[in-house]
C-alpha cells in the first residue's frame, strides 16, 4: 500500500478535541451515566446546547488507571434524567455532544447490523439500499479449488470477511452465529428492526444472516467437510471489490470449518424454520451432512497458508471447542443421544464461555442452556458456573478501571475491540441464565466503545462527534467519499503494534488503551471485521430489547 495516499498529520491523530470522555451516543436516562474526567478537579457541570448548566455534582477521585496512564476522576450525573443532549464540563474543558434519552442505542444498533449489508459479496449495493455507498457486483466469476485448478465452483455471496475481500468460513460461522443468537435471546430488539435492506418478509437480522448462511453452504465439499476459506491469492490493493478481478480460490478443507458449517447451519435450521421452511430444510441437510463427515473425520485438520496465499489464515492449534459447539447444534436441533454423547465428549476438554472464531465453545454452551431437549444437570451447572466466575472476575476489573471497562492488560491486542465487546457478551449472557443485574457492566463495555475511553474517540464509524473515520477497509478507502459509511466497529488499541504503520506512530511505552490510530493504513489498529461487529450487535440487541 502506498503511504502517500494516507498522508494526515500524526501528530493529531488520536488526540480527542474533546478532555473529558463520555460515551457519545449517551445514556438511558435511568442508567447509571459518567463520564470520565483525566485532570484533575473538583466538580463538573452538565450543560444543554445554549451552555445553560442543567446539572452540577462534585467528582470523586478514582486514581491512576494504569492501562491509560492517566489519573482519573469519575463525574456522576446519574441523577441528572432529563432527556436531552447535552455536554460535560470541569475547568475549561469540555466532552463531546452526548444524548440522554430511552433508546439510546437504537441508531447505532441500527448501524452496527447494517454494516453486514456493506460488506455483502456478489450481489452489488444498490442506492436505494446504500445511498451513495452504492457500488457493482463484486467477486462473482466462478472459483477454482487451490489444490485443483480443473475443478470450478460456484461460491458467490457472503460477506467480505474485513478490510479485506476474503471470505472465511469459521470467522463467518462465529459472525452470523453472534447475530442469531443475539436474535434468538433479545427478539424483540430485532422483530420490527428495519434497516432498509433489499429483501421482506422476515426480520431483516435474519434476512442478513440468511446472505451471509447460503454462502457458508456454498462452501461445503461434495463429501460433506466444509473448505476453510475463499480468497485471492494476495490480498487486493485499495480498490472497490468489483474492480478486483484475480481469481478466486477454494481452499482445503478443514476440521474446524466443517465443526463449523455443522453449528451454524444447525442452528439457523430451527430458527428459520417459522420463516422459510425450505431454507430451514436445506440448511438441515447440511449440517447433518457436515455432521457425518466429522465422525468420519475423527482427527484434527488444521489450516495453513498455502505457500503463495498471504490472504487470512485463521489457523487453530486444534478443533475441540469447533466440535463441541458443533455436536450441541446437532443434539439441540434433532435430541439424538449419540449427538448428545458426542458434545459430553469434548465438555471437559473446552473453554465452556468462549466466544471467538477460534475459542468457539461458548456458544455450544449457549445451545445446550437454550435447548429444549434432556440434559445434564450437572453439565448445565457446570456452564452456569463458568459464565458467572468469568463475569465476577470482569466485574472485578470494571470496579478497578477508571474507564469501567472490564479489560486485562493483555487484552488490548489486535482487535481489542472485539475483546471489550465479547467480554460486554460474557455480562449480558451471565445475567441472562444465572439471573444477575449486569446491566450497568454490559452498558460500562458499550460506553468505552463508542467514547469513554482514553482517546475519547468513538470506535464506530458515523456514532459521536469524533469518532474513527479511516478505517483500513478498502471500499471505504477506494469510493472517494470523505465520510465512512456508518456502523463499521474499528479494530481499536493494540499494544503490539503489527503493522509497520502502526509501528511507526505508537511510541514505545505508550499505554495499551492509548495505542491507536483511526488511519487506513494501520490493519492491526484500524480494521473492521464482521466478528467484531457482530459481538457489539449482540450486546447492543440486550441493551436495546430490554
Ligand atoms: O483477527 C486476526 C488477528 O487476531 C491476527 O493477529 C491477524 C494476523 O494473523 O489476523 C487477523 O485476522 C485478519 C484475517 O486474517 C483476514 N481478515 C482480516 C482479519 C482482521 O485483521
Ligand atoms: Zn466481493
Amino acid at each position: 500500500m502506498n503511504r502517500k495516499y494516507f498522508d494526515r498529520d500524526i501528530t493529531q491523530i488520536g488526540r480527542s478535541p474533546f478532555g473529558i470522555l463520555v460515551d457519545q451516543a449517551g445514556y438511558e436516562p435511568d442508567s447509571k451515566k459518567t463520564a470520565v474526567i483525566p485532570f484533575e478537579c473538583d466538580s463538573f457541570e452538565v450543560t444543554d446546547p445554549e451552555g445553560k448548566v442543567c446539572y452540577t455534582s462534585g467528582v470523586c477521585h478514582h486514581g491512576y488507571d494504569e492501562d491509560s496512564g492517566d489519573d482519573v476522576y469519575t463525574a456522576d450525573l446519574s441523577g441528572f434524567r432529563k432527556e436531552g443532549t447535552y455536554r460535560v464540563r470541569a475547568k475549561d474543558r469540555m466532552s463531546a455532544a452526548f444524548e440522554i434519552k430511552k433508546g439510546v442505542y437504537e441508531t447505532v444498533l441500527d448501524d452496527t447490523l447494517k454494516a453486514f449489508y456493506y460488506l455483502r459479496c456478489g450481489c452489488g449495493l444498490d442506492s436505494a439500499c446504500a445511498g451513495e455507498y452504492a457500488h457493482g457486483k463484486c467477486h462473482t466469476e466462478k472459483a477454482v479449488l487451490w489444490e485443483d485448478h480443473g475443478v470450478s465452483l460456484d461460491v458467490t455471496g457472503g460477506w467480505h470477511d474485513a478490510g479485506d475481500y476474503g471470505r472465511y468460513v469459521t470467522a463467518g460461522a462465529c459472525a452470523a452465529a453472534h447475530l442469531l443468537y443475539a436474535f434468538r435471546m433479545f427478539p424483540a430488539a430485532y422483530e420490527n428492526r428495519d434497516i432498509n435492506i433489499p429483501e421482506k418478509g422476515m426480520p431483516d437480522i435474519l434476512s442478513e444472516c440468511k446472505y451471509e448462511l447460503e454462502w457458508l453452504m456454498k462452501m461445503q465439499s461434495p463429501d460433506g467437510g466444509a473448505y476453510h476459506k475463499a480468497t485471492t491469492a494476495l490480498h487486493a490493493p485499495f480498490i472497490m471489490p468489483e474492480l478486483d478481478k484475480e481469481q478466486v480460490y477454494v481452499f482445503p478443507v478443514s476440521s474446524m470449518a466443517t465443526a463449523d458449517l455443522a453449528a451454524v447451519c444447525a442452528l439457523a435450521a430451527g430458527i428459520y424454520e417459522k420463516y422459510d421452511r425450505s431454507f430451514s430444510a436445506e440448511l438441515f441437510q447440511t449440517a447433518l451432512k457436515a455432521a457425518d463427515w466429522l465422525d468420519a473425520h475423527p482427527e484434527f485438520i488444521g489450516f495453513r497458508n498455502p505457500e503463495g496465499c498471504n490472504t487470512g489464515g485463521y489457523g487453530e492449534g486444534d478443533d475441540l471447542s469447533n466440535r463441541f459447539w458443533a455436536y450441541a447444534e446437532m443434539y439441540a436441533v434433532t435430541g439424538k443421544e449419540d449427538y448428545h454423547e458426542k458434545m459430553l465428549s469434548f465438555a471437559d476438554r473446552t473453554d465452556l464461555t468462549g466466544l471467538g472464531y477460534a475459542d468457539i465453545g461458548g456458544l455450544g454452551s449457549l445451545s445446550y442452556l437454550l435447548s429444549e431437549q434432556k440434559k445434564d444437570e450437572e453439565l448445565v451447572s457446570a456452564m452456569k458456573r463458568a459464565f458467572g466466575s468469568k463475569a465476577a472476575e470482569l466485574k472485578d476489573l470494571s470496579d478497578k478501571s477508571g474507564y469501567h471497562v472490564a479489560m486485562r492488560k493483555r487484552e488490548y491486542c489486535w482487535g481489542s475491540n472485539m475483546n471489550t465487546m465479547k467480554n460486554g457478551m460474557i455480562f449480558v449472557i451471565d445475567g441472562y441464565f444465572n439471573g444477575q443485574d449486569n446491566k450497568t457492566y454490559a452498558e460500562g463495555q458499550v460506553h468505552y466503545l463508542l467514547g469513554a475511553n482514553a482517546l475519547g474517540i468513538s470506535y464506530v464509524t458515523g456514532t459521536g462527534e469524533y469518532c474513527c473515520n479511516y478505517p483500513h477497509l478498502r471500499p471505504a478507502f477506494a469510493d472517494g467519499i470523505e465520510k465512512c459509511m456508518p456502523g463499521m466497529v474499528a479494530g481499536g488499541p493494540n499494544s503490539r503494534p503489527g503493522d509497520p504503520y502502526a509501528v511507526e506512530v505508537i511510541k514505545e511505552g505508550t499505554p495499551p488503551m492509548k495505542c491507536y490510530a483511526d488511519d487506513a493504513a494501520s490493519y492491526s489498529l484500524n480494521e473492521i471485521t464482521i466478528y467484531w461487529n457482530s459481538p457489539t450487535v449482540f450486546v447492543l440487541g440486550y441493551l436495546c430489547g430490554k
